[in-house]
């Protein structure tokens, strides 16, 4: 870890903690990060020459894996032809007409740069559609770092103890009331208090930002049937689910259609991208056809299409993956929880398809509260003794593992193994 304690070092005199996302300090767990060289399938090769198997998988954003042959071939053959004209492109209808495929509910999308750029969005676009200020979101999902979603907010907001940040006035966050994940109630009730105020509830459908927590059975169907009941947009963020645990994200899977959607990370292929959909009577307020103005100097970069095509159309024609990711997650899943009732040792193993989290209690976690009373200090102790074993999973406990294709049996049993041994250090 030579060169990495190195390049951290000289990282933290040009950039704030060295690093441009906070997540990635490995504040939470300890230790500095090790820089990377280059990564390929599930691996990643550290500037130090060592290979990790990564379960970070680039906070889910590579479903088929780094660096996968189609995806470059067709980001390559991009570049060849320059890397931005900011006019459209070809592939910005092809990536669109792929997003309306594998989800019925959108009507028009609107491509932008970030997961944060899509809720923010998002959020606007529900305000002037019901003509209404208040949002609902729940404590412990993240949705990006706009101010008026930094509250109670998941991922590293909540890794760092500090669920909402300085620098966002009171006047932006008064309209957005917090629910409890799971817990029809929390929304019930303040709808009854705001019954004519509130323009969106906003939701990870599957929770990955307070480490994995699926919805219970009826939660997604009673937010469908309070926000119609209210006439609210119902948001469902699925800049993770999207494409990850089915091609039609939870609302595939769980049969349940949202009036906005949110993407990004596997849409891209791994270059920035984030994007935001829904039916057309909503959409056509977006600007240049309506009044909600958004914009983005690298919206719809033609390399980025290039990327996020490659990716969809290589899955669309490999739809057996989902079936593969799921059996790998199973055996994951199951090893871990045979290792640790075997050691002693109390965890809870959330997961649904190839996102994953193993949470340190003793406790099931189905919300943010049951959540945080989880041994992090334990995780961090398993982290680095995974770490020290080649195996790179999240540095915090509140996020969420990915599997990719290009995980095999073989890494899942190396990496039950590797986990055998550090419950016997823990
Ligand atoms: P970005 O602005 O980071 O592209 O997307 C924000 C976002 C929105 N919605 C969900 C459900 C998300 O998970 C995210 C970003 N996820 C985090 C970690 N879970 C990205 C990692 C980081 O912050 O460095």
């Amino acid at each position: 870890m030579e060169l990495s304690r190195r390049l951290f070092n000289e990282a933290l005199r040009v950039i704030p903690g060295g690093v441009n996302s906070p997540v990635r300090a490995f504040k939470a767990v300890g230790g500095e990060p090790f820089f990377v060289e280059k990564a390929e399938g599930s691996r990643l090769y550290t500037v130090d020459g060592q290979e990790l198997l990564d379960y970070v998988q680039s906070w889910g954003a590579l479903i088929l894996g780094h660096a996968h042959p189609k995806v470059l071939g067709y980001i390559k053959e991009a570049l060849d032809k320059g890397t931005s004209y900011g006019t459209p492109v070809e592939n910005e209808i092809k990536l669109a007409k792929l997003v309306k495929e594998a989800f019925p509910s959108i009507e028009l999308v609107r491509f932008v740069n970030s997961g944060t750029e899509a809720t923010m969005s998002a959020i606007r676009l529900a305000r002037a559609y019901t003509k209404r200020d208040k949002i609902i979101k729940f404590e412990g999902c993240y949705h990006g770092h706009a101010d008026h979603l930094l509250v109670s907010a998941g991922s590293g907001a909540m890794t760092f103890g500090v669920p909402s940040s300085r620098g966002v006035p009171y006047d932006i966050t008064k309209n957005t009331l917090i629910a409890a994940f799971n817990d029809l109630e929390s929304v019930s009730s303040l709808f009854q208090k705001f019954p004519e105020d509130i323009a969106a509830v906003i939701v990870e459908p599957v929770s990955g930002n307070m480490g994995v927590v699926p919805p219970r059975e009826g939660f997604l169907k009673g937010l469908r049937e309070i926000t119609r009941k209210y006439g609210s947009l119902l948001i469902f963020d699925e800049i993770i689910t999207g494409f990850r645990i089915s091609f039609g994200g939870a609302q595939e899977m769980y049969g349940i259609y949202a009036d906005i959607t949110c993407l990004g990370k596997i849409l891209g292929g791994g270059l920035p991208i984030g994007a935001y959909g829904g039916r057309k009577e909503i959409m056509e307020m977006v600007s240049p056809l309506g009044s909600v103005y958004q914009a983005g100097t690298l919206s719809g970069n033609p390399v980025v299409m290039a990327a996020g095509v490659s990716t969809l159309e290589h899955i669309k024609n490999n739809m057996e993956i989902y079936s593969y990711l799921e059996n790998l997650g199973n055996m994951l899943e199951e090893g871990i929880e045979d290792l640790a009732k075997h050691k002693g040792i109390p965890v809870r193993v959330n997961r649904v398809g190839s996102m994953l989290t193993v949470f340190f209690t003793e406790e099931d976690v189905y919300d943010y509260k049951t959540a945080k009373k989880s041994d992090t200090s334990t995780y961090a102790k398993f982290f680095h003794s995974l770490l020290r074993r080649g195996i790179y999973i999240p540095p915090s406990q509140f996020e969420a593992w990915f599997l990719s294709s290009a995980h095999t049996k073989h890494d899942i049993e190396r990496t039950l193994d590797a986990i055998k041994r550090a419950f016997d250090e823990i």
